[in-house]
């Protein structure tokens, strides 16, 4: 007997290569012991629905996909930058407030000031904005502790949350984020410290479960990547980076040679770190959130990654500075509006490509027996909805391993 069944939905199951969306119309979908053992079409169900499964939910007609992902956010930090956000209106830009002190290393200050109780509190109220959207897996990155102290317990929140919030958490540590103000005048000591002692300890300890880097003129040069990767690698730990956010870097190509889960941002990509995205399964994590706070104008080649073949995530960037979202939905909407994706290919984006960039693709991202029974269950006629409004609540249920978290289906 199955633990529970869900009926009166279609399911945008997102797997490849069939109908758009995956879609199986009036479908039904069953779970056992936290994992989807049974779905298809409702005429193709074994039996009566009550002889079947211990509970039978009625989901009014909606639409039931994989549970959101997230693949890649900063949402752990103290105090928030609005004060930015106005010196950016009356004409101050992103860098030039970085480089004054500001930006990151401000959000560093608060947040080497912050406990942890601070930390859960504030991430905490972010991550359920999101979970009301369907989010059930997020990664969080660390990056505005910039000591070992200090990152663990960024990591530590992001574990935190993930019981708090009931999501899984892919937690990713942002060393090379910004150099902190101690090491002003010796960067090679910071990056050493960061892939001769941080690496090693956050393996050592399971803190972490990939490396991200800032490769740009404002962050770390491709060389310093290059040598902060290499102990990552070293360490058994994934690897993915913030590419040509800002400036053309090649840090793209430099991902891919380490087999990068993904490269993230990407404005200003180039042929060659298509190419090479491309030949490596590197996936491309799109941001239209940064690109919108920035008001940025350079669009990353969209087209030209489609045609070579590059998966496409889409991902909310939830951070202080440059992307203060904590709406998954909304950064699809974004990704079709200012980007130019489907709607369809916005949801691969936070669903299946997501997770993909997060190497979870053997457990979650789609809607497929054996796969963990992660599922947002919408009141939505069509799929495409959910890139189309924007600020409708239009959650009706969140599944998390077959439980229902949030909502109620009848
Ligand atoms: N790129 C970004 O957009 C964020 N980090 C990064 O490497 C910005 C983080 C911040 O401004 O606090
Ligand atoms: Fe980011």
């Amino acid at each position: 007997m199955w633990d529970t069944l869900w009926i009166d939905a279609h399911l945008a199951t997102m797997t490849a290569g069939g109908p758009a969306y995956g879609a199986i119309r009036d479908g039904a979908i069953a779970a056992r012991d936290g994992r989807i053992v049974w779905l298809g079409a409702r005429g193709d169900l074994p039996g009566a629905p009550e002889t079947l499964a211990k509970n039978v939910r009625r989901c009014g007609g909606g639409w039931i996909t994989p549970g959101l992902v997230d693949c890649h956010t900063h949402l752990v930090f103290g105090d928030d930058r609005a004060r930015e956000f106005e010196l950016r209106l009356e004409g101050a830009s992103y860098e030039e407030i970085a480089r004054a002190g500001g930006g990151i290393v401000s959000t560093v200050k608060a947040t080497r000031a912050a406990t942890v109780d601070d930390l859960v509190a504030s991430a905490a109220r972010r991550v359920a904005s999101m979970t009301r959207q369907g989010l059930t897996t997020v990664e969080i990155k660390s990056g505005y502790g910039l000591d070992l102290e200090n990152e663990l317990k960024m990591l530590a929140v992001a574990s935190a949350l993930g019981a708090r919030a009931k999501v899984r958490v892919r937690r990713t540590f942002l060393g090379l984020h910004a150099l902190p103000p101690e090491f002003v005048e010796d960067r090679a000591a910071y990056v050493q410290l960061v892939a001769d002692v941080m690496i090693p300890a956050m393996a050592g300890a399971g803190a972490a479960d990939a490396v991200d880097a800032f490769c740009e003129g404002i962050g770390f040069t491709a060389d310093e990547v290059d040598y902060v990767f290499s102990a990552a690698r070293a360490n058994g730990l994934d690897v993915k980076l913030h590419a040509e956010q800002l400036s053309n870097l090649h840090g793209a190509a430099l991902a891919a040679r380490y087999a990068a889960l993904s490269a993230d941002h990407l404005e200003y990509l180039d042929d060659a770190g298509i190419s090479a995205m491309a030949m490596a399964g590197t996936v491309a994590v799109l941001l239209p959130g940064a690109f919108y706070c920035l008001r940025e104008t350079q669009l990353p080649p969209v087209a030209k990654l489609r045609a070579a073949g590059v998966r496409l995530a889409v991902a909310g960037d939830c951070n202080p500075g440059t992307s203060p979202i904590a709406s998954p939905l909304m950064a699809m909407n974004m990704a079709c509006t200012l980007f130019r994706l489907t709607p369809e290919e916005a949801l691969v984006g936070m669903t299946r490509e997501g997770a993909r960039a997060l190497g979870m693709l053997d457990d979650i991202g789609t809607l497929e027996a054996g796969k963990a029974c992660d599922l947002a269950i919408w009141d939505v006629r069509e799929p495409a909805e959910l890139s189309y409004w924007i600020g409708l609540d239009l959650l009706r249920a969140r599944v998390l391993a077959g439980e229902t978290i949030e909502g109620e289906e009848a």
